[in-house]
């Protein structure tokens, strides 16, 4: 059973969450088979961007509570270091703009692993919820991380400890993700955002997440010389040379990625 689905379609990778009788809650199945598509979209040089969203009504519900309390339930100790972190982790490394669609509620580890994405947009019926501390749990899959660098401290640490749902017009407005759009709109909005991103001059962009990468962690000094680096490294693809060729010819550049 596919529990993610994978749809490569004009050098855009679609990947959705497909337990839509759980809401897409994960299980150990779903972790791992989305760690597998992040991996086989990284190495697929055809792939030049990526969007996640969920099947049916929910984005992601979070951990699959029945996982941890039935029968044989995933030990505590495998949750975050296989399932999770290792999503996280090839989210923020693959070398690839990742635009996470969120289609519905995107509820505890759903809602950070959305949070992790590069770009965040979200259908207006779409919210957020951090949901860990009312089951007696602590916000994780980097949300830590992320969500006081988005919103401020003061109002990731109220959402963090109070549960509170976020609409996607309030998560926008705060700056929790990049746009909502009206249910309607939403799916044709999120596929011409995800086109327009595999269009792109791909390395340019992979190397402008590590640059955001490491802002997240280094002094000032050292950070421009990140972006020295980096520019160097820009500087020497195909597509800038496109770039600059297409602005001066008046003309649409046509980028390869390379
Ligand atoms: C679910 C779930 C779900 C199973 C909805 N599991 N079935 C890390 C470390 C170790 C362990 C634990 O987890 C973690 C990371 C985490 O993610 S912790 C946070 C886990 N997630 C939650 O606590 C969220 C639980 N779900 C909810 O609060 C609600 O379902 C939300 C707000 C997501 C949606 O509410 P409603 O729109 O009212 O829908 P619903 O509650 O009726 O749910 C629809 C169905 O989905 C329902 O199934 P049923 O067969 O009764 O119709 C739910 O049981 C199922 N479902 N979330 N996490």
């Amino acid at each position: 059973m596919e529990l993610v689905t994978l749809t490569i379609e004009k050098n855009v990778a679609y990947l959705a969450l497909n337990r839509p009788e759980k809401f897409n809650a994960f299980n150990r199945n779903m972790a791992l088979q989305l760690q597998g598509i992040l991996d086989q979209c990284a190495q697929d040089e055809s792939v030049r961007a990526l969007c996640l969203t969920g099947n049916g009504k929910a984005f992601c519900a979070g951990q699959d509570l029945g996982e941890v309390t039935g029968e044989n339930p995933v030990g505590f100790e495998k949750i975050l270091s296989e399932h999770y972190n290792p999503i996280v982790q090839k989210i923020r490394s693959i070398e690839k703009p990742v635009l996470c669609a969120v289609n519905g509620v995107a509820a505890g580890a759903g809602a950070n692993i959305a949070l992790c994405c590069d770009i965040v947009v979200a259908s207006e019926s779409a919210s957020f919820i951090q949901a860990f501390t009312k089951i007696g749990l602590i916000p994780d899959s980097g949300g830590t991380h992320f969500l006081p660098r988005l919103i401020g401290f003061q109002k990731a640490s109220a959402l963090m400890m109070l549960g509170d749902k976020v609409s996607a017009m309030e998560a926008e407005r705060i700056g929790m993700i990049y746009k909502y759009f009206a249910d309607a709109d939403f799916q044709d909005a999120a596929k011409q955002l995800a086109t327009q991103l595999a269009e792109m001059p791909t390395r340019a962009l992979a190397l402008t997440k590590k640059a955001l990468n490491a802002s997240m962690h280094t002094p000032f000094e050292e950070q421009l010389q990140n972006e020295d680096r980096l520019q160097y490294q820009a500087a020497h693809t195909e597509d800038y040379q496109e770039g600059v060729a297409a602005f001066m010819e008046k003309r649409k550049p046509v980028f390869k990625g390379r």
